[in-house]
């Protein structure tokens, strides 16, 4: 039987995935089982708000969304999900990625998405697994194995 994901990756557009795979080869070098979908908070409301909504009962912890432009994606899912959300602004053509930034930091108070440097998707990942190390010793300890590692570098 596959493992239960525990986080749940979602972004905007198949154009992304270039710069999410870091976070899929991180979270997989960590062990960490993870769940993928590509849904835009524009294009696709409908399918954002299913996969959301149903998220933490489905059993994921955490939630990374990534997208570009007027990226309000980590905003809409954190409107349909008591998870925590990390957003990762995907670099664009017109702004530099700039505009999909803004979009996704600047939350409104009572509604908060952490967001990532821009393409930080492998930062997404190891924030993602310090999220369930608070609670989980395996993953704490995956964490500090991997801070050690770059310690010695
Ligand atoms: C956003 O628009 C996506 O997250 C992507 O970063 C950007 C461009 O999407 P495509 O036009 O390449 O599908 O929704």
């Amino acid at each position: 039987m596959a493992e239960q994901p525990l986080v749940g990756i979602i972004m905007g557009s198949a154009s992304d995935m270039p710069v999410m795979e870091a976070c899929t080869a991180q979270l997989e070098e960590f062990g960490v089982p993870y769940e993928l979908i590509i849904a835009s908070a524009h294009r696709n409301p409908a399918k954002v708000h299913e996969w959301a909504s149903t998220a933490a009962d489905r059993g994921l912890r955490v939630i990374v969304a990534a997208a570009g432009k007027a990226a309000h994606l980590g905003g809409v899912v954190a409107a349909y999900t008591p998870l925590p959300i990390i957003g990762v602004p995907i670099k664009t053509s017109d702004l530099g990625g700039m505009d999909s930034l803004l979009s996704m930091v600047q939350m409104p108070s009572g509604v908060p998405v952490a967001c990532v440097a821009i393409n930080g998707a492998k930062n997404a990942a190891i924030y993602a697994t310090q999220i369930l190390g608070a609670q989980d010793p395996a993953f704490r300890q995956t964490i500090e194995t991997f801070k050690a590692g770059m310690a010695q570098a």
